[in-house]
């Protein structure tokens, strides 16, 4: 149901040594419902995930482990990364690995024109680097250790000891672009958002870029520098190019042309990556900068960013054992303003789950199925004797979608969701007011019941059809029971309420059924 534009959106490659957490999914669902949402307006949607696989942290841990790196990553991405998609319900069209030979050939492609441009040379290089970031770092970013690391100064971050390194290294001109950078944020204000994240990016170029080392060469776990294999080239020069190499960069002309520019959502932690490199790079290679680098904040768990390093971090499969992924999806995005950083609580999840999932929608859909089932023997009644009320429910209906619609338009997840539960509110103020269990009582009110019901019915599936990005398994089992034709996915998001219901409604098992363990 394409309509032909394309919407390329990415996640960040994550480190396959480290075990997914929340934080990770996190910004997999949110890439995932934008994606499916662009998928539903008739765009050509595609979402790309993958894992960053090279670089020294990966080579020590495997070697710890008594394995190549090679072998280390491939185990990691079965047992960890892939199953944390389907853990979050994550439609991605594919799955790159910095260890894919159409990564490692195509990335040495983009090299060799950058030195063959003359924007790379040989320099010397000494500095603090830290391998859990696999960062050089400033003098700024270190701070006094605590603890064993006491009377030592210690990434920011990851909160261990940076290492002083003094290597021959080549490196990018990115100095040069400074200028260029600049113009492009101040062209096009929607390159970096959300609008805090833009303008931490502009005083950072504002204060003068430095050239960037990009090649390694006292370890040899990477991709070789094309002309001068005793070089890797450096992990971040290497990931950053997955988001072209996977979309046909140096050898698929015909996709790259109609997938390329991307929307990259990352978290803020990356942001300078994505923003003032990533667009570095490009525009020294001559290729199209991205659509839009939009930096979303932090989960903080007990007040802390969540991390592995921190020790805090939490499976999300810890959460949707309990609740199912369509509640982890629902949680994160409607509880957190997407770009804000935002606390995880197990009482918070629990207590919205409850109000909002189960009681709001759940209940309502059952409510009005099991009415139909017992006023009318499950056949959705064609019309009735409608009313001012039933017309304000069909404008609610129109006026959310368009919301939404606008709210997705510029990644405010977050107002999209809010605007589509005014149609879950407004059609339980509705039931509750119409009383159809009263109307039902009297033959003479039937043509008032049927009006009540037929509007309730239609207002579900708008429901359903607005909600399928972030609830898909929910909806899906609701738009089956609705007797609607095809998938639910198929449906466009931006008509939502044209469906006009199906001939009967068929038996719905609870959506939200009730949790009764204490969790957490
Ligand atoms: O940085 N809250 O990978 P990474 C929200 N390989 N999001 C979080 C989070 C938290 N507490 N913790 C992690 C890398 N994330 C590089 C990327 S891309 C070319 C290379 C998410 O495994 C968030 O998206 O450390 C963050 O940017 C990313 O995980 C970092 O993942």
């Amino acid at each position: 149901m394409s309509d032909g534009s394309s919407f390329y959106i990415t996640t960040p490659i994550f480190y396959v040594n480290d075990v997914p957490h929340i934080g990770h999914a996190y910004t997999e669902v949110a890439a995932d419902v934008l994606a499916r949402w662009h998928r539903q307006s008739g765009e050509d949607a595609w979402l790309l995930t993958g894992t960053d696989e090279h670089g020294q942290k990966i080579l020590r841990t495997a070697t710890a482990n008594g394995v190549t790196p090679k072998e280390w990553a491939d185990r990691l991405v079965e047992t960890a990364w892939k199953p944390l998609l389907k853990t979050v319900d994550i439609k991605n069209d594919d799955f790159i690995r910095t260890t894919d030979e159409r990564h490692e050939v195509n990335a040495q492609k983009f090299l060799q024109h950058l030195f063959d441009a003359g924007h790379i040379y040989t320099g010397e290089y000494e500095g603090f680097y830290c391998v859990g970031c696999e960062e050089y770092k400033q003098p700024s970013d270190l701070i006094d250790g605590v603890g064993e690391y006491a009377g030592q100064q210690v990434c920011a971050i990851h909160s261990i000891p940076c290492e002083l390194l003094h290597e021959k290294n080549y490196f990018f001109r990115m100095s040069t672009f400074g200028d260029q950078l600049l113009a492009l944020y101040e062209e096009n204000p929607n390159f970096v958002q959300p609008e805090s994240a833009r303008n931490e990016v502009i005083s950072f170029v504002k204060q003068g870029l430095s050239d960037l080392s990009i090649s390694r060469s006292s370890f040899d776990w990477g991709i070789k520098v094309p002309w001068d294999d005793s070089h890797v080239v450096y992990v971040w020069f290497d990931a950053l190019l997955n988001y072209i190499t996977a979309a046909g960069y140096g050898h698929d002309d015909e996709k790259f042309s109609r997938l390329w520019p991307a929307t990259h959502v990352v978290g803020k932690d990356i942001l300078r990556f994505h923003a003032v490199i990533w667009p570095a790079m490009l525009l020294a290679a001559g290729i199209e900068v991205p659509r839009q680098v939009f930096g979303h904040g932090w989960l903080l768990v007990g007040g802390e960013k969540m991390s592995k390093s921190k020790l805090t971090g939490i499976a999300p499969s810890q959460i949707t054992d309990t609740f199912g992924s369509d509640a982890f999806r629902y949680y994160f995005m409607r509880a957190i303003s997407f770009g804000q950083d935002g606390s995880f609580s197990w009482e918070d999840l629990s207590a919205r789950y409850q109000s909002e999932l189960a009681n709001g929608f759940g209940n309502l859909a059952s409510r009005v199925i099991a009415m139909i089932v017992r006023y009318c023997d499950g056949e959705i009644p064609v019309g009735g004797d409608f009313s001012e009320a039933d017309e304000l429910i069909r404008g609610t209906e129109k006026r959310v979608t368009d919301a939404a619609t606008l709210a997705i338009s510029h990644l405010a997840i977050h107002e999209a969701i809010a605007a589509i539960w005014e149609l879950v509110d407004d059609l339980n103020g509705y039931i509750t007011a119409q009383e159809p269990w009263a109307l039902a009582k009297d033959p003479a009110n039937r043509a008032r019941l049927e009006a009540v019901l037929v509007t309730a019915v239609r207002g579900l599936g708008t429901l359903a059809v607005l909600l399928s990005p972030v609830v898909p398994q929910a909806t899906a089992k609701l738009w089956t029971a609705l007797g609607g034709t095809g998938l639910v996915t198929d449906q466009r998001i931006d008509r939502a309420w044209e469906w006009s219901g199906g001939p009967r409604v068929f038996p719905l098992e609870a959506l939200f059924p009730r949790i009764e363990a204490t969790v957490g």
